[in-house]
């Protein structure tokens, strides 16, 4: 049996969380359209009879403007030393940035096995166009597997697994097989929130959305509900009434449809309560970064 962990990288909205959550087969990490979506190095773990393999998804490299974009590419950088093998995701359909360099050179230093996973061949008509991408990779990272897929079909995911597998060394699983994910629970429930808050808002909000967790109370008697309560953080008073909406509504969609994700989450009922709260600079406040796992 194999075992160990994949550092998933790459530049921001390429395509990782979606990766990662159809390989392990469950919802790990929250993905939206919107660039700079995963904030934490996130685990999620598939288990097979061959082994089980731990995925490290991670921040997208970017421009960090903010502390807590700071601490983001922080993460996602460090989260590439110490792991058994990468998993780089690039955007197949879009031309190399800055950020794809500066990952190259990192990868190249730290030198370890390396699958690149050219993903969103399913915008690319004429898949000749992938070759001098794929000629470049191998003259700059010997020896490294090139796979092309979709990220958002299953079918790509076998031949990619097939990739990596044999790069973990032999040993027994590091977690219990029954875990996917070693986020808390109150973890995954911000998580959701901030989710709903992204797909409910309009393009300029999301970045300076932050969710925390107030109350996570677990129900006294059995088939009790798990009292929740988040506060949405924003960094503006204009920011909060685009969150609430007209008469409230947009919050309480938001509630709604959080509410509902996060019961099948858990399994049980869940009161949950949505605050919204102006924090100017909350990007840059260390200890509510640090109680996002951010600092
Ligand atoms: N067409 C297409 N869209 C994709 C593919 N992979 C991811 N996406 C979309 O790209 C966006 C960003 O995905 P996400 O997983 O959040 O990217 P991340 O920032 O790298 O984690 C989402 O809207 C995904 O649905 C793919 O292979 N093809
Ligand atoms: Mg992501």
């Amino acid at each position: 049996m194999r075992a160990g962990f994949v550092a998933v990288v790459g530049r921001t909205n390429v395509g990782k969380s979606t990766l990662v959550n159809g390989l392990v087969g469950e919802k790990v990490a929250i993905v939206t359209s919107k660039a700079q979506t995963t904030r934490n190095v996130i685990r999620g773990i598939l288990n097979e009879p061959r082994g089980q393999m731990v995925f490290l998804d991670t921040p997208g490299l970017h421009k960090p403007k903010t502390r807590m974009n700071q601490a983001m590419v922080r993460l996602a950088l460090e989260s590439l030393e110490g792991v058994d093998a990468v998993l780089w995701v690039l955007n197949a359909s879009e031309s190399w940035r800055a950020e794809e360099e500066r990952l190259a050179e990192r990868i190249g230093h730290l030198g370890g096995p390396l699958v690149v996973a050219l993903n969103q061949v399913d915008r690319i008509k004429d898949k000749a166009q992938l070759l001098p991408l794929m000629a470049g990779l191998s003259r700059r990272f010997h020896g490294a597997a090139l796979y092309p897929l979709c990220a958002l079909d299953p079918k790509d995911y076998p031949g990619l697994l097939d990739l990596l597998f044999p790069l973990l060394p032999e040993h027994e699983a590091i977690f219990p097989p029954e875990l996917y994910t070693d986020q808390p629970e109150r973890q995954l429930a911000a998580e959701v929130v901030r989710e709903h808050v992204f797909l409910r808002t309009r393009q300029e909000v999301p970045h300076c959305v932050g969710v925390l967790v107030e109350a996570f109370d677990e129900p006294e008697e059995e088939g009790g509900k798990v009292v929740l309560h988040c506060a949405i953080l924003v960094e503006r008073d204009s920011q909060k009434p685009i969150i609430i909406g007209h008469g409230g509504q947009t919050l309480k969609a938001i509630g709604i449809a959080a509410r509902k994700e996060i019961q099948q989450l858990l399994g049980c009922g869940v009161e949950l309560r949505l605050f919204v709260k102006v924090r100017p600079d909350w990007r840059e406040n260390a200890s509510v970064l640090r109680e996002m796992g951010l600092a």
